[in-house]
């Protein structure tokens, strides 16, 4: 019947606009840290009046964003948000004071901040307003693009994402690292991507040493994207003449090490830009206590890591049960028999036929394929 239809419509309406709110969102990944990446959208009588998003290092927040596009016809109208609007007094006022001095009349919200500052009360206050709140559309998606902000607020660690380019013999290089191509220009696009929208990215003392990577993201016109390098080197071993030092002032460049490494070489990386951060040591490799690793990162406000090498450290990462997503590229070609393994003391099954991971996508790059795995 009519009446019927029109819920139709209108739950139809309401998936768009919270999709819309999604991507607006996903524009910020690996920019708003310490902060999560929102999107907030605002419709009024079918017309979207406002777009907002978490702006540059995590303020203004989405919400007051999209108000203050929106404006007085904020009044009676829909507010669409990607998290739970915050009720704290934080470095921004409260996004629910804003939202009811308004006049907004009703808020699609995709799923609670599980933020201890905020954790429901938000919801509540808008409720409280008079407000019509409506939580949990779009909250699988709105997870997944804040697995970051979750995981640092749960667990006091970033979201750890795996990147694995492997040969169809399933290397990561020649051996003595000749240089070898594994994948080709469109997954090499999709990398740094990655990289763009994620907070660090993390690499072994042996890939310095071996491949000297700049470990930023180079596409075009997104240069000033790059995330955080982060380099673990218990013995500071790190040369002073490497990409990743050469470039400090201009990316930050963390150096992870522990309480033996050397003053004066630590006093030199410091000089240079970089910034060296003592963790716990351990007695087998990868050397360093991943776990203080990454509760270190979280503490300086890194939600999402990717980790991109070499294979000594994604296998002790995959080992440690600290990986939540992996990115695992195939090539079509074979590297031989005396190739590095992708995962140095673990065969790649470790993942791929692991009840720990399922796919969660999978596509075609060129003659590559990418697929993603996450926590089952
Ligand atoms: C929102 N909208 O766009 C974001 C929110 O220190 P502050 O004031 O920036 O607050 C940080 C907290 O606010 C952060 O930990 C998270 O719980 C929430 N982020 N909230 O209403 C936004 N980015
Ligand atoms: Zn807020």
């Amino acid at each position: 019947d009519q009446y019927g239809q029109k819920i139709r419509e209108s739950k139809a309406a309401d998936q768009r606009f919270m999709q819309l709110a999604l991507s607006l969102g996903r524009r910020g990944l690996g920019r708003t840290w310490s902060n999560p990446a929102v999107g907030a959208v605002i419709v009024k009588d079918g017309v979207i009046i406002g777009r907002g998003w978490t702006q540059p290092d995590g303020r203004p927040h989405a919400e007051p964003e999209a108000l203050r596009r929106a404006g007085e016809a904020a009044r009676g109208a829909t507010l669409y948000v990607t998290l739970e609007p915050c009720s704290h007094f934080g470095k921004s006022p409260p996004c629910v004071d804003a939202v009811i001095a308004s006049g907004i009349a009703r808020v699609v919200s995709a799923i609670e901040d599980p933020n201890p500052e905020v954790a429901g009360q938000g919801h509540a206050k808008l409720r409280a307003a008079g407000i019509s709140v409506d939580v949990g559309l779009g909250a699988q998606e709105a997870a997944r693009d804040h697995a970051g902000h979750f995981r640092r607020v749960r667990d006091k660690r970033p979201h750890v994402i795996l990147k694995l380019a492997v040969s169809a013999d399933e290397k990561i290089a020649a051996a003595g690292h000749k240089p070898v191509a594994i994948t080709g220009e469109s997954a090499r696009t999709r990398v740094h991507l990655l990289r763009a929208q994620c907070d660090a990215i993390l690499v072994g003392i042996g890939t310095v040493l071996a491949d000297d990577p700049l470990l930023t993201c180079r596409l075009p016109g997104m240069e000033a994207r790059s995330p955080v390098r982060v380099v673990l080197d218990r013995a500071l071993r790190i040369p002073g003449t490497s990409k990743p030092v050469q470039s400090a002032r201009q990316t930050p460049l963390w150096v992870m090490t522990s309480d033996f490494a050397e003053a004066p070489a630590a006093v030199k990386l410091g000089a240079a830009g970089a910034q060296v951060i003592r963790v716990a040591a351990t007695a087998q490799p990868p050397w360093l206590d991943l776990s203080a690793v990454l509760h270190a990162l979280s503490d300086k406000g890194i939600t999402r890591l990717m980790v991109e090498g070499g294979s000594r450290v994604a296998s002790s990462f995959v080992a440690s049960g600290l990986v939540d997503e992996i990115w695992l590229l195939r090539g079509p070609d074979k590297v031989g028999a005396d190739g590095i393994p992708a995962l140095d003391a673990l065969p790649l099954s470790a993942i791929t036929g692991s009840p720990a991971f399922k796919v969660r996508a999978s596509e075609a790059l060129g003659k590559d394929t990418l697929t993603i795995y996450e926590r089952a």
